[in-house]
């Protein structure tokens, strides 16, 4: 029995939930507001028109001339990720014989990347169906079926981005520091750039820092926020928001939430108010409910999002951070596992390190240094039709 049969699926399920418990620092809200309270409060409307007070080498600035194309720094981002796999991925083709060490050894490699137990035991099940339909005799004619079979785990619904063309309200929820009010930010400048008419709303209201660091973000991108003081109801702010967004015939309005877990009863029902006065106030809208996950904490970050998706609406998920993690097959593990697709990734801080998740490009930079020979399939350049370049970022569509 291989390294990777011994290890009974579930087993890291507890230690991986207590991981999650420590990620959770934000105090739990009092609920005690009224409806009719709500509407009394004031919202401040941030006028951020001009982005003057950001020194030029903060992040957000326009990004250099000779900046890298976004497959460059994706490819570039999950640098680390090959490193962990590529001798035992590159030394599994050597052998010489398909037989079952071969097959606990592909295991353990896509395991090693955060591939997760499940989307492995998949791509291998399939890859001995192929060998077997296909007589494959040696290993090295499975290098190609085994990183097709994983692009094919990937696939995302064409629907998936249907939202971004309607009047939409994106509800950004996770735990703390995984990245919501970066992505929102930079979410903001993308639409913007498309000639959305974009606005945020910052409904985490725990801290006055969390309100100031979006209010940065939309200085940066350019959009209008709505805010209100710090410890402020959250559904306040959504409530104050989303009039704005009807009056202003608002495009895509952005809400940042405070970091919550699935089993916080006080700060899932916030959620489920704002949602509630979204649709009640709104419902001419789209609600789209994303939720953020951090790449480089891998099957914790899966766990995540099948608890949350087990108690609250998930449409999307955004997976951040990829660009300094070893873990970067959490993507497709997520992808393949969850019925819910990955519709952004993040590989950076600055304000363009954000695109939608594009399972072709993401496999090629995952693999593409393993195979020098020019005419395998998965070897791509830069000059491909579906690498997403820079240009594309602010493309208007
Ligand atoms: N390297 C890297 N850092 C990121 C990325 N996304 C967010 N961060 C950083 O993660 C930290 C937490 O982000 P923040 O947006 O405040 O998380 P929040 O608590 O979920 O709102 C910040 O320092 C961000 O700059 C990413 O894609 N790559
Ligand atoms: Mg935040």
């Amino acid at each position: 029995m291989g390294w990777f049969t011994k290890k009974k699926k579930g087993e890291t399920t507890e230690e991986e939930l207590q991981e999650v418990q420590t990620q959770e620092t934000v105090a739990e809200a009092e609920e005690v507001e009224t409806e009719k309270e709500i509407s009394e409060v004031p919202s401040e409307t941030v006028d951020t028109e001009i982005p003057a007070e950001i020194p030029a080498d903060e992040p957000g600035e326009a990004p250099a001339p000779q900046k890298k194309g976004f497959f460059a720094r994706l490819k570039e981002g999950l640098t680390k990720t090959r490193n962990s796999i590529s001798d035992s991925f590159n030394n599994l083709f050597k052998a010489s014989e398909l037989d079952d060490d071969f097959y606990d050894e592909l295991e353990e490699t896509l395991v090693m990347s955060d591939m997760g137990y499940e989307t492995t035991e998949r791509i291998v099940e399939d890859l001995k169906a192929r060998v077997k339909e296909e007589h494959i005799k040696e290993a090295q004619a499975c290098r190609d079926l085994v990183i097709n079979i994983i692009r094919d785990q990937m696939q995302v619904d064409e629907t998936a981005y249907d939202f971004e063309n309607k009047k939409t309200v994106v509800l950004v929820i996770g735990v703390n520091g995984v990245g919501k009010t970066t992505s929102i930010g930079k979410l903001a400048a993308q639409y913007k750039a498309r000639g959305k008419k974009v606005l945020m709303a910052a409904a985490d209201t725990f801290r006055a820092a969390a309100i100031d660091q979006l209010k940065t973000w939309a200085n940066r991108a350019g959009v209008d926020i709505i805010a209100q003081n710090e410890g402020a109801d959250p559904s306040a702010v959504v409530y104050d928001a989303v009039a704005a967004a009807k009056s202003r015939n608002t495009d895509i309005l952005l809400i940042d939430t405070a970091g919550r877990l699935h089993n916080k009863k006080n700060l899932m029902d916030e959620l489920a108010k704002m949602r509630r006065i979204i649709t009640r106030e709104y419902p001419e809208a789209n609600v789209e409910s994303l939720i953020v996950l951090d790449g480089t904490t891998g099957q914790n970050a899966l766990e995540q999002a099948r608890q949350f998706s087990s108690v609250t609406e998930i449409n999307g998920i955004i997976i951040t951070k990829l660009d300094g993690t070893a873990k970067g097959g959490i993507a497709i593990a997520i992808q393949s596992e969850l019925n819910v697709p990955v519709k952004y990734i993040g590989i950076g801080e600055q304000i363009d390190d954000l695109q939608k998740f594009d399972p072709n490009s993401y496999v090629n930079a995952l693999f593409a240094d393993f195979d020098m020979r020019s005419d395998v399939e998965i070897l791509v350049d830069e000059n491909i039709e579906n690498i997403p370049k820079d240009d594309d970022l602010f493309d208007m569509n």
